[in-house]
């Protein structure tokens, strides 16, 4: 019988600093109605989906960002999405700012959940990942300061069997390195989940701007073909108080092929029936890694960091 998984992306537009909360989840449980309706089972939010992109602003005190963060899941303003999931009998993906307390020490991470049709918690992933910088460099745009407000996740790549397949999370910047896809791929993950807030100007190095999308696409097709899974891409997008957010989510199937992509700059949804035995000749195939895989000769991958250069 087909293992078939409807899955929806919802792109968010954007989320401005004076934005509620409550705001925010009216939003997310708007679009999850129009995923439900559209007969999805899983709706796919972005990273930091509950508060504007805040790594662009620079807080001396890191107990100023405490606003942003979430310290249960779900909390008294997210509880109405657990609920709204479970009437509707949908999952979803969430992405969000988690502070924990542990070991008498707070900890902050970037972290996304991955939430079954019952509105039980199934799995969380923290963001490994973590771009930008972590001083403060007041002659760019604007900073960009997750090394600074984060700290690099301690799950590594899981992958969780719901939904009927075997799914995995990343977030954002995790999805340019291909060692994430290929770790959940030596797990034999079928769907990946990503949400991004992906600046579309480059505060490092002026790119010019169409290889922003381009990259984004790059890295979320090779990841789907070179481990034969689907990849669903999800964006926060739009100018949040002036500042762009790149769009462009997308769902791509494990043959490297955009199924379904987002068409504007806001709140919508896409979605795709996705076949989750599809990868399954690519993996019996070209990407069969028990057959073609030379793990000896990729020491360098899991020993080194840095490019060293020896001739
Ligand atoms: N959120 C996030 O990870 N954004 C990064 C921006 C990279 S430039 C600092 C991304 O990879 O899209």
């Amino acid at each position: 019988m087909a293992r078939t998984l409807k899955v929806a992306a919802a792109q968010l537009g954007p989320i401005h600093l004076a934005d509620s909360r409550r705001r925010v989840v009216a939003r997310l449980i708007d679009l999850m109605h129009e995923a439900a309706s559209a007969g999805c089972r899983l709706v796919v939010y972005p990273e930091l989906a509950l508060t504007t992109f805040f790594p662009r602003y620079w807080y001396d005190d890191l107990v100023e960002t405490d606003r942003f963060f979430e310290r249960e899941m779900p909390g008294q303003e997210t509880r109405s999405l657990f609920e709204e999931a479970k009437r509707l009998g949908v999952g979803f993906h969430l992405g969000y700012a988690e502070l924990v307390r542990e070991s008498g020490r707070t900890h902050r991470f970037n972290s996304a959940i991955l939430v079954g049709a019952d509105g039980v918690v199934i799995g969380k992933y923290r963001k490994i990942h973590l771009p930008g910088h972590a001083e403060h460099r007041p002659n760019i745009p604007f900073q960009h300061l997750e090394k600074r407000y984060f700290e690099v996740g301690d799950f590594g790549f899981p992958v969780w069997r719901a939904f009927g397949g075997i799914l995995g999370m990343a977030i954002c910047n995790d999805r340019r390195w291909p060692e994430t896809y290929r770790v959940l791929g030596l797990q034999g993950v079928e769907m990946v989940l990503i949400g991004y807030n992906t600046p579309t100007r480059n505060i490092y190095y002026p790119e010019p701007p169409h290889l922003c999308a381009l990259h984004n696409d790059l890295a979320l097709q090779s990841g789907a073909y070179q481990n034969g899974t689907w990849v669903v891409g999800v964006a926060k997008a739009g100018a949040e108080d002036g500042q762009e957010l790149m769009a462009g989510s997308c769902i791509v199937a494990p043959t490297g092929e955009i199924v379904a992509r987002a068409l504007t700059q806001e709140d919508e949804v896409i979605a795709h029936e996705c076949d989750l035995d599809l990868g399954a000749y690519i993996k019996n195939s070209v990407f069969n890694f028990a057959k073609h895989r030379r793990p000896e000769h990729y020491r360098r991958i899991a020993e080194q960091v840095g490019a060293r250069v020896e001739v």
